[in-house]
């Protein structure tokens, strides 16, 4: 494309520009050295990166430039640096994928932290680079510089992430790769962090990159013996029951969970992060344990009601959404067999039995190899579930309508969207109110998929993660239920799936407000509502949607959601449909609340 705006004389510092401009020809030319950006590269495509997310600015620009040079490499620049975390996370959501991220020196990085907590709460693998003033300059008071003894990124980067770095120099550059590359795969997947002044980027290295394989492990070791005494007690059990988590949210841990399930004749609940891990139609599907989930999982896993004798926690990590406030009924006289990536984790909240410690899908595919040898040398199925513990609570509610004209409630426009779902659909939930109807009224089936990023709970990674996901996975719906109020924080990012033609669903809820505030404060204000967070102008979600370059439709009468879902869906490009609602109808948040009156009383 030729250049719209040429500069007729350079006018900026000449160092720096040489610093910062990387003539392509040098770069391409293969007898010479390589220079530490074009190893940077090498290493990015042999651990299968295609795209980088980011902000562009001076102190990253060398990496930013060379990114756009590459054929093989796509740019996505984003509107803020905290919506590029997330969309990178996105991208790396349901695996197959690897994350990277790039924003510049000073407030581009301190930008990204929101979204790379999110990451780091969930486990999600990424790449986060940013930049620095030149290292023989830190210090001295260069322009966005954050060094060590001032504003220090990498320290500030050290909680979020499973190895923050500066590169000193770049002969250590392929070592600090090397490291943070490892540390971002094994065990727990997570987030790693590089930092690197400007000045490194052209220095030419007599090295090349190495293959992955020679610096990383697979992630599959397990305790044999500790899968043999959980395949014993499970047989044994009388009534067991499972609790799967978002750990075993892989495609091949959650095939594994299904057939052990039917196998071994057990229920399952799911946590509400993992809400459809086991498909919530299927027979022995309780639904979700958790805030805003069902009263059957409820009974099942925390009263004495249903006699349960064993429960066991596939990848969930026992926290206080899911455990309702770690209630001590999930345990009281049973057997606790507690499958967990991360050994913190076991034993953390509960007191443990059989601990597992590693990779779901490995360990799962050991225990049922361990299960089906037990059973055949005579060892016999103790489970006396006949029938499963099931409510028609799952069963979406039906005919009741909003008293309010043009309006509907959230559960009868959720009731017709579970009707209309195609089969191999991702939803994202963004956090609020919407959130809460999701978990209680959304039915995830086999093969579609639910995403909530509950850990950590930011507003906004249900509204921009969707485009990452889109963009990785283009063969997939991906639809993205979120509030008026998370589009308001995050929504310019929709400009972007725009630009590229990214085909998400925006279903946003509308109710101007932030209805989970209203409503919660309601509860514990006895009765009061927080009015400030009622928006004092209506947000105009059509002109919004409009603006950005996205296909709006209009829902507020039964009916209209199914039509509007499938013109959103053959489309191809990015939609976004207003479902108005009756902002009177509170979601279903009693548990939530009794924590925060917690908090008061506290
Ligand atoms: C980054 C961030 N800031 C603040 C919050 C606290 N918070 C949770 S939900 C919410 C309001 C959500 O409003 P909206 O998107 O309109 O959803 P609704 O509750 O109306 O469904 C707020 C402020 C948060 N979770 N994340
Ligand atoms: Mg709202």
């Amino acid at each position: 494309m030729a250049d719209p705006f040429p500069i007729d004389q350079p006018h900026i510092n000449a160092e720096l520009l040489e610093s910062m401009v990387v003539p392509v020809a040098a770069r391409i030319d293969a007898a010479a050295p390589l220079s530490m950006v074009d190893l940077m590269l090498r290493y990015l495509k042999a651990e299968g990166v295609t795209v980088v997310f980011g902000v562009p600015g001076g102190l990253l620009h060398p990496f930013f430039d060379a990114v756009e040079c590459d054929d093989e490499l796509e740019l996505v620049v984003n509107k803020h640096e905290g919506s590029a975390a997330f969309m990178a996370d996105g991208f790396a959501r349901l695996g197959e994928h690897f994350a990277v991220v790039a924003a510049t020196s000073g407030p581009g990085a301190t930008n990204l932290i929101t979204g790379v907590s999110v990451a780091f709460a969930d486990g999600i693998p990424m790449l986060v680079i940013t930049g620095q003033a030149p290292s023989h300059m830190l210090g001295k008071g260069a322009a966005q510089e954050t060094p060590r003894e001032d504003i220090d990124i990498v320290g500030m980067f050290k909680p979020i992430t499973k190895y923050s770095a500066m590169v000193p120099s770049a002969e250590r550059f392929s070592h600090h790769f090397r490291r943070a590359m490892r540390a971002a795969h094994s065990g727990r997947p997570g987030p790693v962090h590089l930092n690197i002044p400007v000045n490194l980027w052209l220095h030419r290295l007599e090295e090349d990159c190495l293959s992955p394989e020679s610096y990383r492990a697979a992630n599959s070791l397990f305790d044999r013996e500790a899968v043999k005494r959980a395949s014993a007690a499970l047989l044994q059990a009388k009534r067991p029951v499972f609790l799967v988590g978002s750990g075993a949210s892989g495609q091949t841990a959650r095939a594994q969970v299904l057939l052990l399930a039917e196998h071994l004749k057990v229920p399952v609940a799911t946590t509400p992060r993992a809400k459809g891990v086991f498909p919530e139609d299927h027979p022995q599907s309780l639904g979700v344990l958790g805030f805003a989930g069902h009263d059957v999982a409820k009974a099942v896993l925390l009263s004495d009601d249903h006699n349960v004798d064993l429960v066991f926690t596939i990848g969930a990590s026992l926290n206080e959404t899911t455990t309702l406030n770690w209630h001590p009924g999930l345990v009281a006289g049973r057997t606790l067999i507690q499958m967990d990536i991360d050994p913190d984790r076991i034993g953390r909240n509960y007191p443990t039995s059989v601990a597992l410690v590693g990779d779901c899908a490995t360990i799962l595919w050991e225990l049922s190899h361990q299960v089906r040898r037990h059973v055949a040398d005579g060892k016999r199925l103790n489970s006396c579930w006949t029938e499963w513990p099931r409510t028609n609570e799952l069963a979406p509610p039906r005919g009741v309508g909003s008293p309010m004209r043009g309006r509907l409630t959230p559960e009868e426009w959720r009731t017709e969207l579970n009707l209309v779902l195609p089969p191999d659909t991702v939803v994202y939930s963004d956090i609020g109110g919407h959130m809460l109807f999701n978990i209680r009224h959304l039915m995830i089936t086999r093969g579609q998929r639910f995403v909530l990023n509950l850990g950590f709970g930011s507003m906004g990674h249900g509204t921009v993660a969707p485009i990452g996901t889109a963009m990785a996975h283009p063969e997939r719906p991906v639809i993205a239920i979120i509030g008026d109020a998370c589009l308001a924080m995050n929504g310019l990012e929709l400009i972007t799936a725009a630009e590229h033609n990214v085909p998400v669903v925006w279903i946003v809820e509308d109710n101007q407000m932030h209805g989970i505030t209203y409503h919660g404060s309601k509860l514990v204000n006895g009765g009061r509502p927080m009015q400030s967070i009622v928006n004092r102008r209506e947000l105009k979600i059509d002109l919004l949607a409009i603006a950005m370059g996205l296909s709006f439709h209009d829902v507020s009468e039964p009916g209209q959601l199914t039509i509007a879902l499938r013109e959103a869906l053959q489309n191809r490009g990015p939609s976004l449909i207003r479902v108005r609602v009756d902002p009177s109808i509170s979601p279903p948040l009693g548990d939530r609340a009794k924590t925060v009156a917690g908090f008061k009383r506290n």
